[in-house]
């Protein structure tokens, strides 16, 4: 195995994989929305609720010592696993979608002025267009795309033309979770900070799939979630402390303060500025064991078998005639997630059909409406691909795809 990832021993740490589906195995092949869970993960958090259970920060008691030891612990774990500097720099939030919207509220809302503009591009997943829209809104702000080709590649003279002296925040994502595009997010990086704006980054297709080294890009944000990465529900945001440190908070109650008074109150230091009332402890925990386990896979060789897969992938999905398959025609191009269509059939009948196989696929527009409008496509059927999914799991995809226009022939 070139990749060094032993799938079908993987694919014992999974209960859920174990199951049956209307009589078939269970094909999982949705886990750009959420991936699947391994025991460890499962069990940290059934520990934590058994022997651990009290909450953190505030108690002098062993329970509550050890409770906020585990969840400052799976900080640092997570710290390590994107190489922040500081464990100050990485904050628990609900979701990669919170984590967005707490740069749009904290320094979107202090830094971005009429005539400003914030440049996304049309590859962007719902949660990282909206925030920056409904801030645009409000400062009278301007919001622009870097478009794409045919190929779901960006269009890299727009990146230079888009992003301009009036730029303030480039907000971008570093994978589709429609057309799988790995974005040239060094260059973007590069050229934000070239024309004094700072670059937000939606890591939320990239960090469970590759390594992610947020020193090295340069990214000033990056935002990402703990449950498509083998975590439970928890989300993820990083941001430079120089930026933090300056930042007014997102939301204020317990945690995030250091005093409050009837007329005034002041701030926690970081990260906990960003992390009012109790925070998902349990979840925090079972992400921290999720890093573990990706660790001791290593990322390079989960990288490495979803290039190997995605590529067996499109070659299969390609030879089949009449499919349309978004996304870069090169494997290394891309993550683990191929959305195609299939011309004669709706892809809610394929995502059924499929159902039937015992097979999860997504139908539909994934939260990427403006991607679809794009390509004139109102919705798509969606496979994406993980460290439990084997070549035999794609070559079903694939027979059944060839059922479905069978069933829908004309
Ligand atoms: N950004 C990207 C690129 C995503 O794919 C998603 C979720 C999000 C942000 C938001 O993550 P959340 O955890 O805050 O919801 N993507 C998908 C998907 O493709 N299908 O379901 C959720």
């Amino acid at each position: 195995m070139p990749h060094g990832l032993n799938v079908s021993a993987i694919r014992e740490d999974f209960p859920i994989l174990q199951q049956m589906i209307h009589g078939k195995p269970l094909v999982y092949l949705d886990s750009a929305a959420t991936s699947q869970k391994p025991e460890a993960v499962i069990r940290a958090m059934d520990t934590y609720y058994r022997t651990t259970n009290a909450n953190i920060h505030r108690g002098v008691y062993q329970l509550a010592e050890q409770a906020t030891e585990q969840y400052e612990g799976a900080r640092r774990k997570i710290q390590k696993f994107i190489n922040a500097k500081s464990h100050r720099e990485v904050i628990y939030a609900r979701n990669a979608t919170e984590a967005l919207n707490l740069v749009a509220y904290s320094w979107g809302r202090a830094n971005i002025h009429a005539g400003d503009e914030i440049v996304a591009t049309v590859l962007e997943h719902h949660a990282n267009i909206v925030p920056w829209q409904m801030l645009a809104k409000e400062k009278n702000a301007c919001l622009n795309f870097i478009g794409a080709d045919e190929h779901g590649e960006l269009r890299g003279e727009e990146i230079e033309t888009r992003i301009t002296p009036k730029t303030k925040l480039v907000a971008v994502t570093m994978a589709s979770n429609v057309a799988g595009t790995l974005t040239p997010l060094k260059s973007i990086v590069e050229r934000a900070h070239a024309v004094g704006a700072l670059c937000v980054v939606d890591a939320a297709q990239a960090v469970p799939h590759m390594p992610v080294d947020v020193q090295a890009l340069d990214c000033d944000f990056l935002a990402f979630s703990g449950h498509k990465m083998l975590g439970p529900f928890v989300g993820i945001l990083y941001g430079k402390r120089a930026l933090l440190e300056k930042m007014e908070p997102f939301l204020g109650g317990g945690d995030m303060i250091r005093e409050v008074h009837l007329e005034y109150s002041k701030w926690n230091e970081l990260p906990w500025k960003f992390e009012a009332g109790t925070p998902a402890i349990a979840e925090a925990i079972g992400l921290g064991t999720a890093v573990d386990y990706l660790t001791a896979l290593g990322m390079e060789n989960v990288r490495a078998h979803e290039r190997e897969i995605v590529a067996y992938a499109l070659d299969k999905i390609r030879a089949v005639d009449g499919i349309q398959v978004l996304g870069p025609r090169a494997p290394d191009q891309r993550v683990g997630v191929i959305a195609f269509s299939i011309p004669e059939a709706h892809p809610h009948d394929v995502a059924q059909i499929m159902d039937g196989e015992g097979i999860c696929v997504r139908a539909g527009h994934h939260c990427a409406m403006p991607l679809h409008e794009y390509y004139g496509l109102a919705a798509t059927t969606r496979a994406s691909f993980y460290v439990y999914n084997s070549p035999e799991e794609v070559d079903k995809l694939v027979e059944t795809i060839r059922k479905v226009q069978q069933v829908f022939k004309t």
